[in-house]
């Protein structure tokens, strides 16, 4: 808590809400959730309505959701319908990875969190456990644009487990394995030994282990945790092959839309989003769908997991 110029009321700097705070201290399942695919990865209205459905799917799965997003300068672990609904409609939402927390912070603005910047406030709120859709990883230019997200760095150096269907398409993907590898963070395909490719189930990627059951990743965080390890583990759980987006619709529409942000000059924070909406529009609504249900899916999978290592921490 810091105070406000030490005249006026205390101002509370990071707020959780009080259904997260009892399952946390209870040791009850707990679920992060990021808040920018929900200002800046989906399209409105479909962001509210996905971002109501993967807090709903959680429930249904007996783990709290805690959706994170800084408003008017607090950082807020689990919203309210209310505070749900200003992070999807209000355009005063920037997004905000870790190193941008401090600043969104001290202006009181607002901010939805990056996957870098939710991993970091669910792990010091005590919880272990996130979904979201794609990593932020390296870009296909980072040889020339040195572009490569600050998910990664922060994903090695944060002990949760994130569970994702894999990194973003738009990216270079054998490149991000490979840093994924550097850092220290642990890829374990679900039911699958095949990295999935985000809107696709296959990014043509093998990866080394696999887990079949949400006991199984507990066991290796339960692991992980004996052995001293402060880095990510990444459950890669990929989108069903009839619910993925169709592979050369996704190919002609990653083509272009990399030639369209080379053409406008996008660069920095702006290009993951600039490119999920070019997709989004060129595919009229086929990656929208197809991004929605992985997601959900994935925030489902987080809950079994919550669920599975709350078990095995109680006996
Ligand atoms: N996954 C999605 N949609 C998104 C993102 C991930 O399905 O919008 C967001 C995440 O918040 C991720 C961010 O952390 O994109 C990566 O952005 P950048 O490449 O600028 O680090
Ligand atoms: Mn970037």
């Amino acid at each position: 808590m810091i105070h406000n110029g030490g005249a006026s009321a205390p101002i509370e700097r990071i707020v959780v809400h009080p259904e997260v705070a009892e399952a946390v201290s209870a040791g009850d399942p707990v679920v992060a959730l990021e808040s920018t695919i929900i200002s800046h990865g989906l399209p409105r209205p479909e962001n509210l309505r996905v971002a109501r459905e993967i807090e709903a799917i959680v429930r249904s799965r007996g783990a709290v959701p805690a959706t994170i997003a800084v408003l008017d300068g607090t950082v807020c672990v689990g919203l309210t319908d209310q505070q749900l609904t200003d992070v999807a409609t209000r355009d005063d939402i920037v997004k905000a990875s870790v190193r941008d927390l401090p600043a969104v912070v001290a202006r009181s603005a607002s901010a939805a969190t990056t996957v870098a910047a939710t991993s970091l406030i669910a792990r010091n709120a005590g919880i272990e456990v996130f979904a979201t859709g794609g990593l932020g990883g390296v870009h296909r230019q980072a040889r020339d644009s040195w572009d490569e997200s600050a998910d990664l760095t922060t994903l090695g150096t944060t002990p949760v487990v994130v569970v994702c269907s894999g990194v973003k398409s738009i990216l270079d993907v054998g490149a991000t394995l490979e840093r994924l590898e550097t850092l220290n963070i642990a890829v374990l395909g679900y039911q699958t030994s095949k990295f999935p490719g985000f809107y696709l189930t296959d990014s043509g990627h093998p990866i080394d282990w696999r887990v079949d059951d949400p006991a199984e990743a507990a066991d290796v965080m339960a692991a992980r945790e004996v052995l001293g390890i402060t880095s990510a583990i990444v459950v890669a759980n990929p989108i069903p092959m009839e619910e993925q987006l169709d592979p050369d619709i996704h190919d002609a529409a990653l083509t272009e839309g990399l030639n369209s942000a080379d053409a406008r000059g996008i660069t920095g924070k702006d290009v993951t989003p600039f490119l999920l909406d070019h997709f989004h529009r060129v595919t009229h609504g086929a990656s929208l769908m197809a991004n929605a249900t992985l997601v959900v899916r994935n925030a489902e999978l987080a809950a079994r997991i919550a669920s599975a290592r709350s078990l095995a921490q109680r006996s």
